[in-house]
């Protein structure tokens, strides 16, 4: 789609899964995520407590990061078509799923519309996201914050979350 076309830019992404087969769904995610960001680099997959709502089965999470030339706004397309063909449904937020993909980073951009906030909120409260995000992009730098992924790993009282 010419209309998509953009400047290479770099992005980060947060996988996350706790229903179905996670890990599985993790690997099938990332694959299809191949076909629109190239040089992917995978993080380790972690298993995390659900923050949020608790009551629900621990999560599997996986940050990513690569290269695109979509726009913010069709990376989104992307990203939720994934989703969808990967049978997610949404019920009430946080809820149990099998696959959920956030655009955590675009580049250094700070973008604030009624469909994206990005960076992702709360980063740099969650340990299931800084915990694989310093593994992939240690030196990233939050550009609301100005710290970098390493920094606010050090910095935040974390939940409980197991390299696996
Ligand atoms: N949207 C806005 N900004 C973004 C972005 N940066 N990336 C919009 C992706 N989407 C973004 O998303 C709803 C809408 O958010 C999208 O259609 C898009 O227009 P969703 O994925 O249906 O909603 P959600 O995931 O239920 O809610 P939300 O607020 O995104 O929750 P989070 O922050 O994703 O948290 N605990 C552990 N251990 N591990 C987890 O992965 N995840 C959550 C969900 C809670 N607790 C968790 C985990
Ligand atoms: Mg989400």
């Amino acid at each position: 789609m010419a209309g998509d076309a953009h400047p290479p830019v770099e992005v980060l992404l947060g996988l996350g899964a706790n229903l179905g087969d996670p890990r599985a769904q993790l690997a099938r995610a990332v694959d299809a995520l191949h076909e629109f960001v190239t040089g992917l680099q995978a993080s380790s997959i972690y298993r995390t407590e659900p923050v949020g709502h608790r009551d629900q089965p621990d999560f599997y999470n996986q940050v990513v990061r690569g290269t695109t030339t979509l726009s913010p706004g069709a990376l989104l397309d992307r990203v939720l078509a994934v989703e969808e063909e990967m049978g997610r449904r949404r019920t009430f937020r946080n809820a149990p799923r099998v696959i959920d993909i956030d655009i955590l980073a675009y580049g250094d951009e700070v973008i604030r519309t009624e469909r994206l906030t990005v960076p992702h909120p709360g980063i740099a409260e969650r340990g299931f996201v800084l915990h694989p995000l310093a593994e992939v992009a240690p030196g990233w730098r939050h550009p609301e914050r100005m710290q970098t992924a390493r920094e606010m790993l050090s910095a935040a009282a974390l939940e409980r979350v197991e390299k696996i």
